[in-house]
């Protein structure tokens, strides 16, 4: 393997974790709270999950566990999009079990979920562990986006991990990943198994989060790398003067990922699709705001700035949206006829007459790439894959035209050159943060200590996070309470509820304060590149959203800190838990129902 000398530095470092954490596994203990239910569709949950339904919430506490140092052997799963830490996950799980037996076994499936179906795995050794430690991607096993989903995957994913006599199978993956966890350890425990399912809370788009799980792991990185280049990209227009730049931003349907960089960067204008839905703003109408706004810098002279669009945008604008549901529907239902067309005019000419009459209209009003966009293949989940729709080139080509008619009646007098930008997977696989590889090395050591601690059904659990590490809480929380029933493929299903931005909340608060200033004047920030080594508050810092959600205080505020609750931590749900109180996904935006995802 080449290693390059900043890999080399990162084998080195020692994440920093909740200090219970480093004791000897045998003196850690698991302390269940009371019993727990989700906060909606409670009986319909209760019935779909008898066997793992209502436990309780779990902190780990000083005490004896003789449990702890069986000999086991553990299998574990990459799912869905890179996110980075999800080495330090594997890394953490990794020491966990070995030092709580040092014969103990990790296993690796191979590329995904795809991997414990068709029972192809690696034993992870202390030699691979120690090549991959602090270091961004999963290439470690890969990952997939298959859903175990069938009975028959079911049966097979059962006689692996029988068959390689495991005593727990872990998920590293997003909402969806995780719903199938949840299913996953019911489906054991109602064959009888004792085979227990963990989850950890992974996706760089933030949108798994609640009152338990204060973030998932991968955002900080993310956010951190995209607010680097966007920053870079706004110095370069400050000193050229002479480029729009339209930066799309990954995230898929939630805005966090836009919001954080905004709020990091202070562009000339964020769009944030939850608004946009709540505003029920049409394209036009967001044309409109994106011209208001170049208008008004040209009337001051300057003829640059800095436009952050979410790549799920276009599933946020109501004909879009009804546009977009009905050609998935129609390539769904008429998959046979649809895949036989010969050309993209015989495709378009399909839709047209297929579709209803305002949504045909408004498709034939797109341009013609756009319009082929929409038409690619949907992923395993049914979903439009917005990674590959160019959000950023639409805007921009309607802005242009929108410019010229506002110029021709001289309500736009400057020029309008531009620039096409789209950031995500630069910021996927990118060598953790601090924050990031303490995070998730926590998290892996935590989904040992719930192995050992006998549960199933439950997600790794680490919070406190605007805090320093060493007041961090590592906990387990059963993933049914975190689980509502949604409409999916024409049927009801349990789900794990995703978050979107919430526009109560404080970081779209601070944002939406702001934003007028940074639209006219240029006020940009250069965050510059993610520090590993250096003073505290410059590699250690969490994100400005985890900031702004606990009350505002950074890490190393001072000793004061917040005010702790009996489970020891200051997030306002995370630590009322244990009265059996269920969590709401902190920026779950109401009625909506977003994709699906890995
Ligand atoms: P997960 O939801 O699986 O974590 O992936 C997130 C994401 O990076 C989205 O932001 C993006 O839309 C999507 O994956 C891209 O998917 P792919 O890797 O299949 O191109």
């Amino acid at each position: 393997m080449n290693i390059s000398a900043l890999q080399t530095a990162r084998y080195a470092y020692k994440p920093k974790t909740p200090p219970l954490l480093a004791k000897p596994v045998a003196s850690i203990k698991a302390e269940p709270g009371p019993a727990t239910r989700a906060e909606t569709d409670h009986q319909e949950l209760a019935a779909i999950f008898p066997h793992t339904y209502g436990r309780p919430i779990v902190t780990f506490k000083a005490g004896k566990n003789p449990s702890v140092s069986q000999k086991i052997n553990v299998g574990v799963i990459l799912s869905g999009g890179q996110a980075p830490g999800g080495h330090n996950v594997i890394a953490g799980l990794f020491d966990g079990i070995k030092k709580g037996h040092p014969e103990s076994k990790l296993y690796g499936f191979l590329g995904g979920p795809s991997g414990i179906i068709g029972d192809r795995a690696v034993e992870i050794t202390a030699k691979t562990m120690d090549a991959y430690r602090n270091t961004g991607g999963f290439d470690i096993i890969g990952s997939g986006r298959t859903k175990i989903e069938t009975p028959e995957q079911f049966e097979k994913t059962l006689a692996t991990a029988k068959k390689r006599r495991l005593r727990a199978v872990v998920v590293i993956g997003g909402d969806d990943s995780n719903t199938n966890a949840a299913l996953l350890a019911e489906f054991f425990a109602s064959r009888g198994s004792d085979i227990q399912v963990i989850g950890v809370p992974k996706t760089i788009d933030g949108d798994l989060k609640n009152d338990y799980i204060e973030t998932s792991f991968g955002f900080d990185t993310a956010v951190k790398t995209y607010s680097e280049l966007i920053g870079n990209i706004a110095r370069d227009a400050n000193s050229a003067k002479k480029y729009w730049h339209f930066i799309k931003l990954m995230g898929r349907a939630a805005s966090h990922i836009c919001l954080e960089c905004a709020l990091q960067t202070r562009p000339n204008i964020a769009l944030i699709s939850e608004e946009v839905e709540k505003k029920g703003q049409t394209l036009g109408e967001v044309i409109d705001q994106i011209c208001d706004g170049v208008a008004a810098r040209a009337a001051r002279g300057l003829n640059y700035g800095i436009v952050l669009v979410p790549e799920g945008l276009v599933e946020f604008i109501p004909e879009m949206k009804k546009l977009i549901s009905g050609l998935s529907d129609l390539m769904a239902h008429k998959a046979g006829e649809f895949s036989g067309l010969s050309s993209p005019e015989a495709q378009f000419d399909f839709v047209a007459r297929h579709l209803s009459a305002d949504s045909a209209e408004f498709f034939g009003t797109l341009p013609r790439d756009f319009r082929l966009q929409l038409l690619m293949d949907r992923d395993p989940h049914g979903n439009v894959q917005v990674s590959r729709i160019e959000t950023e080139k639409l805007l921009v080509r309607m802005t242009e035209e929108k410019l010229e008619k506002m110029k021709a009646r001289g309500a736009f007098t400057g020029v309008f050159d531009t620039q096409t930008h789209f950031l995500g997977y630069e910021g996927r696989s990118a060598f953790p943060t601090n924050f990031d590889a303490d995070y998730c090395y926590s998290l892996g050591f935590t989904a040992f200590l719930l192995i050992a601690g006998g549960v199933t059904g439950y997600i790794s659990s680490v919070r406190n996070l605007a805090r320093p590490a060493k007041e961090w809480i590592a906990g387990g929380i059963p993933l049914t309470m975190m689980m509502n029933m949604e409409q999916r493929h024409g049927s009801r299903k349990p789900v794990i509820k995703k978050a979107l931005v919430d526009l109560e909340g404080k970081p779209f608060r601070e944002f939406a304060a702001k934003r007028k200033t940074w639209a006219v004047e240029t006020s940009f920030l250069y965050p510059g590149a993610i520090q590993y080594f250096g003073p505290d508050e410059v590699c250690n810092q969490p994100t400005k959203t985890i900031v702004l959600e606990a009350g505002g205080r950074r890490v190393g505020a001072g000793a004061a800190g917040r005010k702790k609750t009996a489970a020891g931590g200051g997030k306002t749900g995370g630590v009322k838990s244990a009265a059996g109180r269920s969590p709401s996904p902190r920026g779950a935006s109401a009625g909506k129902k977003p994709a699906a995802k890995g």
